[in-house]
């Protein structure tokens, strides 16, 4: 007995010193908790670099927002403080242009168009605009669909959004498409939604089946309508200073690595959103499926007149409403 738990101590020691021995040690940054799929998905590409470069790249994650909040964690990620952050591009848009077009509302048509549209050229254009920001956009991840969930009532119809209160991520084109939608929108960190809810300073939040359920927001929030508004993927940076400093081989490493990670993180996503599912269904949230999506698409409108103005973005919409 007395051998095994040394050699088990042996051992975890020996695995501590392996990750101080890290010639390059990268901090990573993600406000999702312990196993959620992005979290899993840059530990695997943190391991496939160990592989690769025998132990000498590693990555060390930071999840359920430890370094905090997405937003601020942005402005580490620009300074260099945080050297890898995965986030959504949501609180990028009201400094990346670009990244609007993937969050705009029902801009894509399914999972399979989205995948499309963010692994091929137009996916390219909006990750190379992040290189006038001080990063370097590596990968995408996927996120589902988001949807509204609140503790009031079943929501139906347009009808039953009328005035009622819902936090959004902190972009103004959130903003304004829960404003066209009827309801009012207030933008604030994803840490402080659950007691908000709670505390009824708002009605509900909108989000995907895996943060609905790991957040525990349903516990607060118990009716999900699937209009399923908006697919906003989740993006990959890393700091311009950590990228710099990197040999050009070691930059191609971190890319393969990155772009591999994808595909293990679009895997356990899928499996996570089925378990998130049935988890929130066990818990009693009232899922209301049946729901007419037409009203919800021809309210954007006016959405997409204020933001997609630019020549770019116009571009961009376009070559996206083509991907077939
Ligand atoms: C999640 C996303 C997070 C964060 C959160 C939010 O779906 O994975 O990165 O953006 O939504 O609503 O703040």
């Amino acid at each position: 007995m007395l051998k095994t738990v040394t050699a088990a101590l042996l051992a975890s020691a020996a695995m501590a010193t392996a990750s101080f021995a890290c010639e390059i040690s990268l901090k990573a940054s993600d406000t999702h908790p312990d196993g959620y799929p992005t979290v899993e998905g840059v530990k695997a590409m943190g391991k496939m670099l160990e592989e690769k470069t025998d132990g000498r790249i590693c990555i060390e994650m930071f999840h359920s927002a430890q370094l905090g909040e997405e937003k601020d964690t942005i402005e580490q990620t620009q300074f260099g403080v945080i050297d890898l952050n995965r986030v959504s591009f949501g609180p990028f848009n009201n400094i990346i242009p670009e990244t609007q077009v993937p969050s705009l509302p029902y801009i894509f048509r399914s999972v399979d168009h989205m995948h499309k549209v963010m692994d091929g050229e137009i996916g390219q254009q909006i990750l190379d605009a992040f290189s006038d920001h001080d990063l370097v956009a590596l990968t995408t991840y996927d996120a589902g669909a988001r949807s509204f969930y609140n503790s009031q009532k079943p929501i139906d119809s347009l009808d039953d959004l009328e005035g009622m209160k819902f936090r959004v991520m902190q972009s103004d084109l959130f903003v304004d498409m829960v404003g066209a939608l009827g309801a009012n929108a207030t933008p604030m960190p994803y840490g402080e939604v659950y007691s908000s809810i709670q505390t009824g300073v708002i009605d509900g939040a909108e989000n995907n089946w895996p943060s609905y359920e790991s957040s525990g927001h349903f516990e607060v929030a118990g009716y999900y309508t699937l209009d399923q508004h908006l697919m906003v993927p989740e993006v990959l940076v890393m700091s311009k200073q950590t990228w710099d400093g990197l040999s050009e081989e070691d930059q191609a490493l971190v890319m393969e690595a990155a772009k591999e990670s994808t595909k293990v993180q679009r895997e356990l996503w899928a499996e996570r959103e089925a378990e998130s599912e049935e988890k929130v269904r066990a818990a009693g949230s009232e899922i209301i499926t049946d729901i007419d999506k037409t009203p919800f698409i021809e309210a954007m409108d006016p959405v997409y007149e204020k933001y997609v103005t630019d020549e770019t973005l116009k571009d961009l919409v376009a070559r996206i409403r083509a991907v077939e």
